[in-house]
């Protein structure tokens, strides 16, 4: 695996990040952050910040040890750095950036050019074209110059496409016309050479429409030569409803010369939050954590802020929210851990002893609980496989455990959403602190990453307890 661009916390994580991930295990000395885990694989993780929260104790504590990037919020946009023409204002933005500094934090500068929160004497200015031209391209020479040398990536251009493919018709667009985002780009390089130029937009995860159309315009600018090094696809998106085609988008941007950044995740539901929901939630994070790891050029993740208790999400989609990895009260939810457990950490680093059954734990009949094995992908090398855990009996269960020998020297080497332990080619693994209840008839699955040299045969018989 190569290492993957800036953005790391320590010179350590740089040693590890070209180690091959799988060989990170959820093992006493994973790491326990999502930075530092995101770190040992060679990317960052990274989360909007908001100095309107800085005086919140809670809040800088989760920012400040969790995360190896920020992106400001807010602080950098136009309606903020240039209020009125030629006057600049970059406090809010010199906040979010020393507060990173002091935390050895990178900075996503967000954003340079978009049609929101774009004030009134640009949208409604009535320039002609070489006029508006001007107005952006100082715009983006003030604001990227400021912060040259201190933001790793920049959104340059923020979502210019429509859903259907089309260009969306902002100011920019009618005025300017097509070329306008060359320009910007062209801009920003000349600001900051050194800062990584990215495109930016929502609903362009999978395969679509609009994805095509980034995808076309990224690689006419390659072509051409104009300066362009990621594309940022913001990860606005609803539980159980990810595209079923992330990896690859991610994969097809990478192979045209670009880095792909997941910009702006966070993982909606329809509220209130009940554990169904944020066991698939847990499962959406972990999924797209693995995308993301799966390509080599995709350099890191951020989440659209520290809380849900500040996300935009249920300001703008009525009765939706519990879209991020922190609750309201400033505590994991499942989807922590599991992004967690992705990226090869772990929340709890010394293994806790595995309680015996007491005398009131009495297990339910064989064959109330039953599980399946499922290899889902292999390589040379490797295999990745999946096991779903049923109750099939009518009382809820609140702990299962499964075990199963290999037939084959196959070795777990990572395991998200239950705790295992393997000797020889037996294999225990129990449900984590979020997945052991089923109530009667439900399910909930585990899978693995695991290294093998003499084939990947699955367990012919699967024992299954549940308490
Ligand atoms: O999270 C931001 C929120 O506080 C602002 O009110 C909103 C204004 O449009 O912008 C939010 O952030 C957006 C980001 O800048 C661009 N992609 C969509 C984000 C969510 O709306």
């Amino acid at each position: 695996m190569s290492v993957r661009s800036a953005g790391w916390k320590t010179g350590l994580a740089i040693l590890l990040g070209a180690v091959p991930a799988l060989a990170f295990a959820a093992t006493a000395d994973a790491a326990t952050t999502l930075g530092q885990a995101a770190a040992a694989q060679g990317i960052y993780f990274g989360t909007a910040s908001a100095g309107s929260h800085f005086g919140e104790s809670a809040y800088t504590t989760v920012l400040d040890r969790e995360f190896t990037s920020v992106t400001p919020e807010n602080e950098m946009k136009w309606e903020t750095t240039e209020p009125s023409r030629g006057s600049f204002n970059f406090g809010p933005g010199d906040s979010v950036v020393s507060r990173a500094q002091a935390n050895d934090q990178q900075v996503r500068g967000h954003t340079l050019v978009w049609h929101s929160q774009l004030p009134s004497w640009v949208s409604n200015g009535g320039f002609n074209a070489a006029t508006l031209t001007t107005v952006m391209k100082d715009h983006i020479a003030n604001v990227a110059g400021h912060y040259k040398g201190k933001v790793a990536h920049w959104d340059v251009v923020n979502e210019a496409f429509e859903d259907n493919g089309t260009r969306r018709q902002t100011v920019f667009q009618t005025t300017i016309g097509d070329g306008y985002i060359a320009e910007a780009f062209k801009a920003a390089r000349a600001a900051d050479p050194n800062a990584k130029l990215y495109y930016n937009d929502y609903n362009i995860e999978g395969v679509n429409s609009k994805s095509t159309a980034v995808y076309n315009m990224v690689k006419s600018f390659k072509e051409q030569g104009i300066p362009i090094d990621g594309v940022g696809m913001q990860g606005h998106l609803i539980v159980g409803q990810l595209p079923s085609d992330i990896r690859q988008n991610i994969q097809r941007f990478a192979d045209l010369g670009v880095d792909v950044a997941l910009t702006e995740v966070d993982i909606r539901m329809q509220l209130p939050a009940d554990s169904g929901k944020l066991n698939q939630q847990a499962t959406d994070y972990r999924n797209v954590t693995q995308a993301c790891l799966a390509v080599s050029r995709c350099v890191g993740i951020t989440v659209w802020g520290v809380t849900d208790k500040y996300s935009w999400v249920p300001d703008v989609f009525s009765g939706q929210g519990a879209a991020l990895l922190y609750d309201d009260n400033y505590n994991p939810k499942p989807a922590y851990n599991a992004t967690l457990a992705a990226l090869g950490g772990s929340s709890t680093p010394t293994p806790t002893p595995t309680p015996t059954p007491t005398p009131t734990e009495t297990p339910i009949p064989a064959g109330a609980c039953s599980a399946t094995y499922k290899t889902v992908n292999e390589w040379p090398g490797g295999f990745q496989a999946e096991v779903t855990v049923r109750n099939n009996g009518s009382s809820t269960q609140s702990k299962w455990s499964v075990t199963w020998t290999f037939p084959n020297d196959q070795k777990i080497t990572q395991l998200w959403n239950g705790v295992y332990t393997q000797s020889g080619s037996s294999v225990t693994v129990k449900n984590e602190s979020y997945n052991g209840t089923l109530s009667g008839g439900a399910s909930t699955t585990f899978g693995f990453t695991g290294s093998s040299s003499g084939g990947n045969g699955a367990p012919s018989i699967m024992s299954c307890t549940a308490i």
